[in-house]
């Protein structure tokens, strides 16, 4: 039995980002499964780890319990550092930090189940309203990510050639996106680094298929 147990949903992608760093890291963990459909993680047990009723949440056996996906992981950056997730200089990752927040910050918060819920109970909004609301965060966010890939530190994941915080991030994103159809083909250097996640096992057995609470 690890000393970490990750308390989260297979489809989640807040919890794919901290399942993929929990994997580069080389890191064993037991694995507590919410269905986030009948709202297991509103239930009373849940919301002693997590009083916000969000997954994932990381249990540190005899002694934490860590919320928060990017801290997450930056926490499991500090204590297991290799291989790093951040660059070695304040301004590399200043950067990618800036890029996982494009998604973390600007992207998922608006287009989380609760959101899509609310949009439907209280604003009468209809699956193809939820829809365009999703596309227009995600065409938003990732339009501006695309451009800054134009960058000079992007190299074959989003800052260098090995992946980082940023590329985690991206790569659980863009998993959320074929859910709801979106039109990546604007995205060229997005898509380049999702395929190349799409090529490391740590990527792959983070994926909702390879989760013992599919369906
Ligand atoms: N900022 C949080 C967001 C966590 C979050 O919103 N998780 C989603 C699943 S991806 C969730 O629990 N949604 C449940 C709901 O909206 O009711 C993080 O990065 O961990």
């Amino acid at each position: 039995m690890s000393d970490y147990t990750l308390h989260n949903y297979f489809r989640s992608s807040t919890s794919i980002r901290v399942r993929v760093a929990l994997n580069l890291k080389g890191l064993d963990y037991n694995y507590q499964a919410y269905a986030l459909l009948p709202n297991e993680h509103k239930s009373e047990a849940y919301l002693r780890l997590n009083p916000q009723g969000l997954v994932p949440a990381l249990e540190i056996k005899d002694t934490a319990v860590l919320s928060q996906s990017l801290a997450i992981i930056e926490y499991l950056d500090e204590v297991h550092p290799e291989p790093s997730l951040l660059p070695s200089d304040a301004l590399g990752r200043a950067r990618v930090r800036a890029l996982a927040q494009i998604i973390g910050c600007d992207i998922h918060p608006l287009n989380n189940l609760r959101i899509l819920r609310k949009l439907k109970a209280d604003f009468d909004a209809d699956q193809k309203t939820v829809n365009a609301w999703f596309a227009q965060w995600v065409e938003e966010g990732f339009t501006a990510l695309e451009q800054r890939l134009a960058e000079p530190e992007t190299g074959q994941f989003c800052h260098g050639d090995a992946p980082s915080l940023a590329d985690i991030c991206v790569f659980a994103q863009v998993l959320n996106n074929a859910r709801f159809n979106i039109d990546m083909t604007p995205f060229p250097k997005i898509n380049a680094i999702h395929a190349r996640c799409l090529k490391i096992d740590a990527f792959i057995r983070a994926m909702p298929d390879k989760q013992p609470d599919a369906v």
